[in-house]
């Protein structure tokens, strides 16, 4: 049977001898969507049929006397159009008639096609920890459910908790760009390209936004599903600014793993740009320190409106640095592609140049007598929560507590400085990552699903293993066994495709800096081997670790450049190179200087509070 609840207006119900067909239009967004379905009964049997229907559903109801031995099987085809995909006049004939196409391929076609699909998908994205049934079970379960949840037509995206639930009404956030694009531009780049698409494509509404704020530019929505900002509390929505930067950011590594220089120029530079322009006029030259970007919300969503916020700084420098780059790169090598670009925009040099200067003149706050860097300008003025006294069922806090009586307080809903220290790792020296990770792991109270793969992957680069090991844990069984018990709202699928950077990125020891691929690893001791693949431009690459030490196999593509600890090594076509592993934590330093050194950014002024 089909079903309809509310936010769903019907507008054409058909039913025949075996099909079915619903349109609907969204009560709210006026946007048309179709099911339809055919049900092919197969069987020798005595049966007898009937349709049922109400205004809300439409269904087939069959009655099969069934003997011994003789067989029933029953096909059921179903379809879904969308007003995204024709005019919506159009869409019921074309989901009829798609269903028609499936019907006359029959099941056995169809099921080949998926077949296919999923080996491709499993051959790129598996990943093996040996001897381990029920971490296996998670990964899988995982990583299925986040390709369930991708949209793929570059109109759609991944909603918070995919389409299991009602939870978060389906809204895509920034857990796209920093906890699931990741996973795709390194194992399946083409869905990363749609995922990407769609934020060209809601570009225009983006520019709206901006333009509503009184900003230049272009402003991402923190939530939305058509590209318009959905958020009703904009303390910890509209001001988290950052999602530009995670958009911007996520771009620039799929185009550094990717080299699609055609989706840059098309597509990625426009975004860019408009995104630079929106830092500029967001942010001011503050005496004393440099460019400021004040009243903003970063990752941690316990704290508030804020003055330079670390994560949000660091993440804009990054895009404003870049977003300099590639114009000039463009300027100079793709002359008439920047040339469109540039007219369509309406962008002078001028701009370009003033993007560079902000980027140089970034305030980082830092507080050098501690060593620490503060979440942000007022961060280390407040009280520490009493975690002491807050009994278990007291979290998450915001379910508890009124938000002011949270915002007060040192204490974080998910990661901020430490999600800092992952994405702009080569920044930071091993000590700073340590101690940093050190006193924030200690306010986190991992209220967020998005919080405990991020923190699993710090805790592993900086030596704590089994500290990483638990977090992995939480992370990888977090919705088969419902530890948060909340997973009638749906799934989490930031955290299930954090799932895979825990492990890639985590225990694998993966960085990506500035193009450069290179490999940490180090096993949890109740492992025996950990294996996957990533791929690179064109190269597909197996790293296989155990406790003696990684393998590194090209299985596709031409020679590779990748990096191990602190050696460089060119991966040739069916030679595997074996390594063993060094100590944790200093081989990554190694590594992350390495990559400064190869691309070197103007000093970052730290200042003192
Ligand atoms: O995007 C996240 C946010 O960071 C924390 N609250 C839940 C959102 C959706 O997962």
């Amino acid at each position: 049977g089909l079903l309809t609840g509310d936010p769903l207006v019907l507008r054409k119900k058909r039913i025949g001898e075996r099909t079915g067909t619903l349109r609907h239009i969204t009560r709210n967004t006026k946007s048309s969507v179709v099911c339809s379905m055919t049900n092919d009964l197969r069987t020798e049997n005595r049966c007898t049929q009937w349709p049922e229907s109400t205004l809300t559903h439409v269904s087939h109801r069959y009655q099969v006397y069934a003997e011994p031995d003789v067989p029933v099987a029953l096909n059921k085809y179903v379809v879904y159009f969308h007003s995204y995909d024709a005019e919506s006049k159009r869409i019921s004939g074309l989901a009829e008639r798609e269903l028609t196409r499936a019907e006359e391929e029959g099941p056995e076609a169809l099921i080949a096609e998926q077949r296919f699909y999923l080996d491709e998908f499993w051959h790129n994205s598996d990943i093996r920890i040996e001897e381990h049934p029920m971490l296996q079970q998670s990964l899988r379960f995982n990583l299925f459910h986040v390709l369930q949840a991708t949209g793929r037509n570059g109109r759609t995206n991944i909603g918070a908790k995919g389409l299991t639930g009602e939870g978060y009404e389906g809204h895509y956030f920034w857990d796209t760009e920093i906890y699931a694009l990741p996973f795709y531009t390194y194992t399946t780049p083409f869905i990363a390209r749609r995922l990407l698409q769609y934020r060209y494509n809601t570009l225009p509404q983006a520019r709206e936004r901006a333009r509503e704020l009184r900003h230049r530019g272009a402003l991402y929505p923190w939530r939305t599903i058509n590209g318009e900002e959905a958020s009703a509390y904009f303390p910890a929505g509209t001001a988290q600014y950052h999602i530009n930067a995670d958009i911007v950011f996520a771009m620039r590594k799929y185009v550094e793993a990717t080299g699609d220089l055609v989706f840059l120029h098309r597509q990625g530079a426009e975004m860019l740009f408009e995104v630079a322009r929106f830092w500029l006029d967001l942010g001011c030259y503050v005496e004393g320190k440099g460019f400021c970007i004040n009243m903003v919300t970063g990752p941690n969503e316990y704290t508030v409106l804020v003055s330079n916020n670390l994560f949000t700084n660091l993440m804009v420098q990054d895009n404003l640095f870049y977003a300099a780059r590639v114009a000039r790169r463009m300027r100079s090598n793709h002359p008439d592609a920047f040339a469109a670009v540039a007219q369509k925009i309406g962008l002078s040099d001028r701009e370009i140049d003033d993007w560079e200067q902000a980027a140089s003149r970034l305030y980082v706050p830092y507080d050098p007598g501690r060593g620490l860097y503060p979440q942000d300008d007022s961060f280390f003025d407040k009280d520490f929560w009493d975690f002491k006294n807050t009994e278990p069922y007291k979290y998450p806090l915001l379910l508890q507590y009124h938000p002011l009586s949270i915002y007060r307080y040192q204490v974080c809903k998910q990661p901020d400085v430490v999600l800092a220290l992952l994405l702009q790792g080569w920044r930071f020296s091993m000590e700073e990552k340590r101690h940093n990770f050190d006193y924030y792991d200690a306010l986190n109270t991992g209220d967020s699903s998005l919080s405990s793969c991020v923190q699993s992957i710090v805790a592993a680069e900086v030596g704590y293993i089994e500290r990483a090991y638990e977090y992995f844990m939480k992370t990888a069984r977090m919705d088969l066994d419902d530890i948060n018990g909340n997973v009638k709202d749906g799934i989490h699928a930031a955290n299930m495709a954090g799932c895979w950077m825990s492990l890639v990125f985590g225990f694998g020891g993966m960085r990506d800096y500035h193009g450069v691929i290179s490999f940490n690893p180090r096993l949890p001791s109740r492992w025996r081997r950990l294996a996957f693949n990533v791929r690179v431009h064109d190269s597909l690459i197996s790293v296989d670790l155990t406790h003696h030490g990684v393998t590194y196999t090209l299985l596709e593509g031409g020679v590779r450049r990748i990096v191990h600890e602190t050696e460089e090594i060119e991966l040739q076509p069916s030679e595997p190179v074996f390594r063993t592993v060094d100590l944790p934590g200093r081989a990554a330093q190694k590594a992350a200087a390495r990559a400064a050194a190869r691309e070197p950014l103007p000093e970052v002024a730290r200042h003192g509070q």
